[in-house]
C-alpha cells in the first residue's frame, strides 16, 4: 500500500520531489548565516569551462571534504581542497546535514556542498550531474534569495523540459530517472525576494561523491 496523492506543496515525478517553502522565514536566515562564514574561509571563485576557459556567469565556492571545481586545464572535478587558497574546504553546516538526512533518507552522509552564487544576468546552461560515483544517492538542493526559473527534462537533452520556478526556502530532491536529467537554470527573477542583502540567489547542493563503504 503506497501513500495517497503528494500534498499541493510537492510536485514528484520519477524521483523528482519539489518541496516548496521547506525552510522557513527563521531556517532561511540561519541557513545564510551559516553560507556567509563557509565564504568567508572558503571565498567565491569564478569556474571556467574545460578546454575554452570560458568563465562561467555563476561564481561557486563549497564546503564538505570535496568540493566541485572547473578550470581550463584539468576540466570538471572533485577535489578537496580550494583551487585559490589551496586550504581544505570548510565543514558543512549542521543544519545542512540534517536537511540531507530529513529529505534523502540516504544511508550516508553528503561529502559536498556545492555554493553557487547567482549575482546580476547569471544562468546555467542545460547539463547532467554525472561527475559522482555514487549515482544511487540522490542529488539535493537548497535555494536561498531570489526566485530561478529552473528547468528539468529527461536524460536526452532533446527531452521534454518542464519549467519550474525554485523560491528562497525550497528544497529539490533529485533521485531515481530524474538524477541523470538534463536541467539548468534560465534567469534569476530580480528582487524577489528580501533574504540576501542587496538581492541574488544562492544555491546549495549536496551529493554524495564515492560509493559508501
Ligand atoms: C536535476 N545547480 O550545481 S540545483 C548544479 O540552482 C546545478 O544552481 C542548479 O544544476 C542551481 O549542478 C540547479 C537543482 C538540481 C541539482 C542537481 C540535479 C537539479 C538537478 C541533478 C539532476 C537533475
Ligand atoms: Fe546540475
Amino acid at each position: 500500500m503506497t501513500g495517497g496523492a503528494a500534498p499541493p506543496h510537492v510536485f514528484q515525478a520519477d524521483g523528482f520531489r519539489h518541496v516548496r517553502a521547506a525552510l522557513d522565514d527563521g531556517a532561511q536566515k540561519d541557513l545564510l548565516t551559516r553560507i556567509e562564514s563557509v565564504i568567508a574561509s572558503a571565498p567565491m571563485f569564478e569556474p571556467r569551462m574545460p578546454r575554452t576557459g570560458r568563465p562561467f556567469s555563476v561564481r561557486m565556492t563549497n564546503c564538505g571534504v570535496l568540493g566541485w571545481v572547473s578550470d581550463q586545464a584539468l576540466g570538471y572535478r572533485y577535489q578537496a581542497t580550494h583551487p585559490v587558497t589551496e586550504r581544505p574546504w570548510p565543514p558543512i553546516p549542521d543544519e545542512l546535514l540534517a536537511i540531507w538526512d530529513r529529505f534523502t533518507r540516504y544511508r550516508a552522509p553528503p561529502e559536498a556542498c556545492l555554493v553557487n552564487w547567482y549575482g546580476p544576468g547569471a544562468r546555467m546552461g542545460s547539463h547532467r550531474d554525472a561527475d559522482e560515483a555514487a549515482l544511487d544517492a540522490p542529488v539535493l538542493s537548497v535555494s536561498l534569495g531570489d526566485t530561478a526559473v529552473f528547468h528539468v527534462g529527461g536524460p536526452r537533452r532533446s527531452d521534454h523540459k518542464a519549467r519550474i520556478e525554485l523560491a528562497s526556502g525550497d528544497v529539490v530532491v533529485l533521485g531515481g530517472e530524474s538524477r541523470l536529467a538534463y536541467h539548468g537554470i534560465d534567469r534569476v527573477r530580480n528582487g524577489s525576494s528580501d533574504l540576501i542583502p542587496g538581492g541574488g540567489r544562492i544555491n546549495l547542493t549536496l551529493r554524495r561523491v564515492t560509493i559508501p563503504a
